[in-house]
């Protein structure tokens, strides 16, 4: 098993954050190195020797001649092997599920977050609203197939979106979710989680319930108590311009929906 690695990372992105989840799920030992991406630092000439592909989040596996291991998908899917089984269900038919809802939500769940940036950023309020509502029903038809009502009303709201145990769908997830619901509401105006819809009332309760879950904040708002707050301040633009330069002052909702608001909407 490897013991040094090198975790490129950005706390802006959400691509990272799956993987900082799953990386808290599991107590993987790292060396967290936080990447400007306000400086676009990923196309450095350092950055790129290391990762070609000049994306984080990325892995060096130090022990390992230095080898690259990159996408949050497939980093997730490292993590759960190498080091945290329970990540996925353990038979072959779920953990088949599991990657299936995966493949699902980035292709009709996650790309709406940008798709609705853009048709706000020009003032397209006609196909926003479109997004929107093709969302919703691609978010029904997801609760339906994991029977999410069901489970909310069974477990008191106490359930993940495969199956009532934390696997890498909800780590892929939560990111996006938790951004979409943030900027849906500050920023676009809009209710995501429309409360006359049942399977959207499961999906609120399912997020409210999966981000108090310690892996969710010690890769959020308290990500200081795992991974020094020196470490991601010291080289991270955006924290700075956001006067975010304690733990006291540290918000990780503003950082995320300002940083969001002035990198893709002005
Ligand atoms: N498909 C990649 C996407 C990663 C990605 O787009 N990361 C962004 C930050 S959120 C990035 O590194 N951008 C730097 C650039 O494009 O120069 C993954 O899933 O890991």
């Amino acid at each position: 098993m490897t013991t040094t690695l090198k975790y490129y990372a950005s706390i802006l992105c959400p691509y990272v954050h799956r993987t900082w989840i799953a990386m808290e799920e599991s107590n993987v030992p790292r060396e967290h190195i936080e990447i400007d991406l306000h400086k676009q630092e990923t196309r450095s000439e350092w950055y790129t020797n290391i990762n070609p592909h000049q994306k984080v989040p990325a892995f060096v596996l130090e022990d390992d001649n230095n080898k690259l291991v990159v996408e949050s998908l497939v980093l997730l899917e490292y993590i759960a092997e190498v080091y945290n089984p329970n990540l996925l269900p353990q038979d072959a038919f779920g953990k088949s599920q599991v990657r299936r809802w995966i493949a699902f939500c980035d292709d009709n769940i996650t790309s709406y977050l940008f798709k609705v940036m853009m048709a706000k950023k020009s003032n397209n309020e006609e196909q926003l609203h479109q997004h929107v509502s093709q969302l919703q029903s691609n978010m029904k038809l997801l609760a339906k197939h994991t029977h999410l009502v069901k489970r909310v009303q069974e477990t008191n709201g106490k359930t993940y979106l495969y199956s009532n145990e934390f696997t890498t769908l909800d780590c892929a997830l939560l990111p996006f979710l938790y951004r979409m619901h943030l900027m849906f509401n500050k920023v676009f105006g809009v209710t995501l989680f429309d409360e006359s819809v049942e399977e959207l009332r499961a999906w609120k309760s399912y997020l409210e319930y999966a981000i108090q879950r310690p892996s969710f904040q010690r890769s959020g708002q308290k990500f200081y108590e795992t991974t020094p707050f020196e470490k991601v301040y010291g080289n991270n633009s955006a924290m700075k311009e956001y006067a975010m330069n304690s733990i006291d002052t540290f918000d990780f909702d503003h950082l995320i929906v300002d940083s969001v608001v002035k990198k893709y909407m002005k």
